[in-house]
Order: structure tokens, then C-alpha cells, then sequence
């Protein structure tokens, strides 16, 4: 193979591994999960018993949830610990990854409960799937407390959201003419007015 195939063989590689490496989440998971794991989660349509693992991908367990919508979780713990620390993160804006504002959406200590709580999603996340990082630490190592990497104690499990927006279905039929500027103005029921041109 000539030189200048061979160059141009490399940088495809590399250009098809930096694609990869863009389109995925950056790893995560522990070194040992001989002890303390997430052993339930139920997040909406998501009920997920599950058992240790150092990383579990459950990216086919999905929840499906609107703007605007305030969903409940309960998360349950096995083996735990005092020093034990929850956190949640949901890729808002879907560009794989977790460091956007307002993308840590939980994070507490081990109380000796199931940990509990309602996610609101906010009116600016996008549509469509998207990834939510539920991760088990122990709050000893602060370093590990992140989205990102192995920690020496628990579990990473990783779900899909599916964001849609606001039901617009339920039109009620307008009582008179309402039309502005070309536009037809009928009541809905979720909002106070919607438009179509005429
Ligand atoms: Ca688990
Ligand atoms: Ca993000």
C-alpha cells in the first residue's frame, strides 16, 4: 500500500474514533460493587429491580415524561451505608453529556430510606430521548462525587427519558369569530389560546 493510502487510512480511523467517542456518554462506574448497590429504581413508566453491578446500562428502560412535568422517584439501596451518596443527573440539553446547568438534578446522603423526591422537567430541556445517570457513591471520596469516572465504592446505572411536549389535543370549539390578523384564535384546554393561519 502506498504512504499516502496508508495517511489516508489513519486519519479516517481517527476521525471515525472521535466521532465515537462524541457521540456516546463518557464512562462511569465503580471498582467494587461486592458491597453497597442500587437494587431498585422506579421513575415513572421505569420499574427496575436490579442486582451489583459496577456499571449497568438499563438505556432500554424508559420514561416518558412532558415539560413542565413534575415526576416522582423512589430509589432503593442494598448493603448501604451512613457515608452513602445518591445522585441523579438528566442530559437536558442532549449533547451527551452532564456538565450543563441545572443537569444534577438530585443529590443526598443515605438516611437509611429509600430515597425519594420529585424531578421537575424544566420548560427548556429538549425533546426527545435522552439520558438519566443515577449514581451510588460513598461520600468519603468527594473527587468521585461526579458524573464521570470509577469510584473505589457502588454503582452506576444509567435510563433513557423520552421529553414530550405539552398535550395539545383537547380543542374546544371557540364560541365566536376570533380572528386577528389572519389568525384563527381557538380556546384550548391545557393553554389559555392557540393559533392556525387561515
Ligand atoms: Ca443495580
Ligand atoms: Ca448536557
Amino acid at each position: 500500500m502506498k504512504l499516502y493510502n496508508i495517511i489516508l487510512l489513519l486519519i479516517f480511523n481517527v476521525f471515525i474514533s472521535i466521532t465515537l467517542i462524541a457521540n456516546d456518554y463518557k464512562s462511569a462506574g465503580s471498582f467494587s460493587n461486592k458491597d453497597e448497590f442500587i437494587s431498585y429504581v422506579n421513575f415513572g413508566s421505569i420499574v427496575n429491580h436490579s442486582g451489583s453491578s459496577k456499571y449497568s446500562d438499563f438505556t432500554k428502560k424508559i420514561a416518558r415524561l412532558k415539560k413542565g412535568q413534575k415526576q416522582h422517584f423512589i430509589i432503593k439501596l442494598a448493603n448501604s451505608l451512613p457515608s452513602n451518596k445518591l445522585l441523579i443527573w438528566i442530559d437536558w440539553n442532549h449533547d451527551k453529556d452532564f456538565d450543563d446547568k441545572y443537569e444534577k438534578v438530585f443529590e443526598a446522603k443515605n438516611n437509611n430510606k429509600p430515597f425519594s423526591g420529585k424531578l421537575n422537567v424544566p420548560n427548556y430541556s429538549l425533546l426527545g430521548k435522552t439520558r438519566m445517570r443515577i449514581r451510588l457513591v460513598d461520600s468519603n471520596f468527594i473527587s468521585q462525587c461526579k458524573a464521570y469516572g470509577n469510584s473505589f465504592y457502588g454503582e452506576v446505572e444509567d435510563y433513557s427519558i423520552i421529553i414530550k411536549n405539552v398535550s395539545c389535543t383537547s380543542i374546544i370549539k371557540p364560541k365566536g369569530n376570533h380572528i386577528i390578523n389572519n389568525y384563527f384564535v381557538y380556546a384550548l384546554k391545557n393553554l389559555k389560546y392557540g393559533l392556525s393561519m387561515l
